[in-house]
């Protein structure tokens, strides 16, 4: 059985991928060091799997738990715009120090292949939509830039030191286990807290900035696949679904499929955030075999089930 490893396995996407991976028959092991994540996310696979409680910022504790791996996907990170502006130093350390530590400990295992957690926001605010690979890009924050250097980290360690490396840029993933808690957590699972605590949520801006919100189970499907792609090692692929909906529309969206009427407020728009973001996914599909199952209205149904299901209206 081959072993993989997914750092940041706790977390919200980290935790989709461990289950898509044990149902694939493969062995997993998880590194996390349960800052962002939680090991209740992995509640019912936690006796099937490995779990090292590390920091990726711990470069000596790395090699043990990655060691006999086959793969090893790189989610482990600070993952906020504004964090990264309130708290850059350990958005830093994580993101930029953390994936490098990662990366080597793989090249010294001789890992076959790394799959690394980019993100859509190294586009910046690029004129053009959809946003295609071969733009330049655009960082507008310090995470963006962080995690574009992850991006470059990555190609070289494929160039440089044999290493097998494929970077996939996230759009705005969203589901079941995104954690609604801190002010840094990602929109939609916010809104989902808001809808069922029946609170109005904060827009920030005017509500018209757009995201290709892009449903989690496919993101955790597109990165086993690009553990497997030929020819992809080196490279960077979109990872977003290719549409994009304003955060106006999804509000609307969640209070008809919920039934009821919560006026939004809205607060000033947000520091270092991108305007409009959507995919070009023609190379995902095409040398990945990127197949996005989940419509807009499908993901939002079922997530809001999940939080229906497990977050207690009171809690939230
Ligand atoms: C960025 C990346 C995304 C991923 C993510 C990780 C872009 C386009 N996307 O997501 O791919 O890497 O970072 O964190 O850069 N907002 C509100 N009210 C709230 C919270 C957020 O209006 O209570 C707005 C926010 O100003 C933004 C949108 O919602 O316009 C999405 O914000 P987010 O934090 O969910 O994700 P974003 O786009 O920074």
């Amino acid at each position: 059985m081959a072993k993989c490893v997914v750092t940041g396995g706790a977390g919200f996407i980290g935790s989709t991928l461990v289950r898509k991976l044990l149902e694939g028959g493969a062995s997993v092991a998880v590194i996390d060091n349960l800052l962002t994540g939680h090991e209740k996310n992995l509640f019912e696979v936690r006796d099937r799997i490995e779990f090292h409680r590390i920091d990726i910022r711990d470069a000596a504790a790395l090699g043990p738990a990655i060691r006999g791996a086959e793969v090893v996907y790189h989610l482990a990170a600070i993952p906020s715009v504004p964090r990264s502006i309130d708290d850059p130093v350990l958005s830093h350390e994580v993101n930029i120090d953390g994936t490098f530590n990662v990366l080597q400990a793989a090249a010294q295992a001789k890992v076959r292949r790394v799959v690394y957690a980019a993100s859509s926001s190294a586009y910046g605010d690029s004129e053009t939509l959809p946003k295609i690979e071969t733009m330049l890009p655009r960082p507008k924050s310090p995470y963006a830039v962080q995690k574009l250097l992850g991006e470059y980290y990555a190609s070289v360690f494929h160039s440089c030191f044999d290493l097998e490396t494929v970077a996939l840029r996230f759009f705005n993933v969203y589901g079941p286990r995104q954690d609604p808690s801190s002010p840094y957590s990602g929109v939609l699972s916010l809104f989902m807290k808001h809808l069922l605590a029946r609170t109005q949520p904060t827009i920030f801006g005017d509500g018209e900035q757009s995201r290709d919100f892009t449903y989690v189970e496919d993101v955790a499907g597109l990165c086993i696949k690009a553990s497997n792609a030929p020819g992809a090692a080196g490279k960077m692929y979109n990872a977003g679904n290719g549409g994009r909906f304003t955060l106006n529309f999804i509000w609307d969206a969640l209070q008809k499929m919920e039934g009821v009427k919560l006026e939004a407020k809205y607060g000033p728009p947000r520091a270092g955030d991108v305007r409009h973001s959507m995919a070009e996914t023609t190379a995902a599909v095409a040398e990945l075999g990127h197949a996005p199952q989940f419509t807009i209205e499908e993901g939002l149904k079922r997530t809001l089930e999940w939080y229906r299901q497990t977050q207690p209206a009171a809690a939230v």
